[in-house]
């Protein structure tokens, strides 16, 4: 096991809520997955157990299609994963994508550090995050992270986790867990003024967590921009020597980043080159302060993704907050028939 399939199940018994769906693998029988889909309501979603990075899905909105499409998804995970389980899930058609960053050690201490709305994505790969996610009562992210806490301490989970949600409606539903630090992991470390890396090192090493749930508090906001060594619109990779650099600063304004001038970005690994990530009291402030930062940024000889960001930062859809999971690409495909 190992798969998607195994951490939906370890979570729905875990107390966390998920995606309604097949309780498991889908069976061989097609009048029993025909059922399935009857009982879980068009459009569903067919998803390879063994899929990632949004391969081996599939979209079915009638019972006509359905068969075909979970026979297709099958044969495509045996031969990209080695796996041919799939399952089955209600289709979400505009959630948002939320996640909820955990801490926990092997002395059954476990306690969540809020939560990051990731939705501006194209491609399946994160462009802006930020936290607090928007429009999210205090109230309602306890008790998804309270949620997310008991099940790390339920399955004996240790070390920095993320339990990603699609959320919909005012509603959470577990999709899938990353069991490591990741790309966005800043945003949630100025917000609560803990490190991250720091506690993940220490949480291996065997200590406790030295502080509480209660000593955790969400102030102000925080916005972190990728910047990728590509074009800004049309996403062709751009590697090469960065000719000239200049990183901003100032109050509020965190850059993580490996290069410096002369810096050689190889054409073989991912295009991202640095995260800038701004802070503020408000998310008005956190957006303002990004403006200005990426105004500051020069980077030559490589092209960047700075002038997108600069677009989005001036975007009433993202200034307004809460934009679905589809927002980004619906506003790339509407601009590049306009120029
Ligand atoms: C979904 C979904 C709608 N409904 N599941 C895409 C990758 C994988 N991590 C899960 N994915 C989705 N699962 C149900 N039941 C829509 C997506 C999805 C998505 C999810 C998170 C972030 C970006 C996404 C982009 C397209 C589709």
């Amino acid at each position: 096991m190992g798969d998607k399939v195994t951490a939906k199940q370890t979570m729905i018994k875990a107390g966390v809520p998920v995606v309604p769906g097949s309780d498991g693998a889908l069976p061989e029988d097609s009048e029993e997955i025909v059922r399935i889909a009857r009982t879980v309501g068009y459009p569903v979603i067919i998803k390879a157990a063994g899929g990632g990075g949004g391969r081996g899905m599939r979209v079915v909105h009638t019972e006509a299609a359905l068969v075909n499409a979970v026979t297709m998804t099958r044969s495509e995970a045996h031969s990209a994963f080695g796996n041919p389980t799939v399952y089955m899930e209600k289709f979400l058609e505009h959630p948002r994508h939320v996640e909820i960053q955990v801490l926990a050690d092997e002395h059954r201490n476990a306690v969540y550090l809020g939560d990051r709305d990731c939705s501006l994505q194209r491609r399946h790969q994160k462009v802006i995050e930020e936290a607090p996610a928007p429009f999210i009562a205090p109230k309602d992210r306890a008790r998804i992270g309270e949620r997310c806490a008991d099940a790390c301490r339920k399955i004996s989970y240790r070390g920095a986790g993320t339990f990603e949600f699609l959320y919909e409606k005012g509603e959470f539903y577990f999709i899938e867990m990353n069991t490591r630090v990741q790309v966005e992991h800043p945003v949630t470390e100025l917000i609560t003024g803990i490190d991250i890396v720091k506690n993940q090192i220490m949480i291996a090493a065997g200590d406790k967590l030295n502080f509480r749930q209660k000593n955790i508090t969400f102030r102000g906001h925080a916005i972190e921009c990728r910047i990728n060594a590509e074009h800004p619109f049309k996403f062709t990779p751009s590697p090469g020597r960065i000719t000239t650099l200049h990183m901003p600063g100032g109050p509020g304004i965190r850059v993580d980043s490996h290069v410096y001038q002369n810096y050689f970005v190889p054409p073989h690994y991912d295009s991202l080159i640095a995260k800038i990530i701004s802070y503020g009291d408000t998310r008005e402030q956190a957006v303002a302060r990004m403006r200005v930062a990426l105004s500051e940024m020069v980077i030559e000889g490589i092209q960047t993704n700075i002038a997108l960001h600069q677009d989005l930062m001036v975007d009433g859809g993202f200034a307004e907050g809460g934009v679905s999971i589809h927002y980004l690409e619906k506003k790339l495909a509407a601009s590049s028939k306009t120029d």
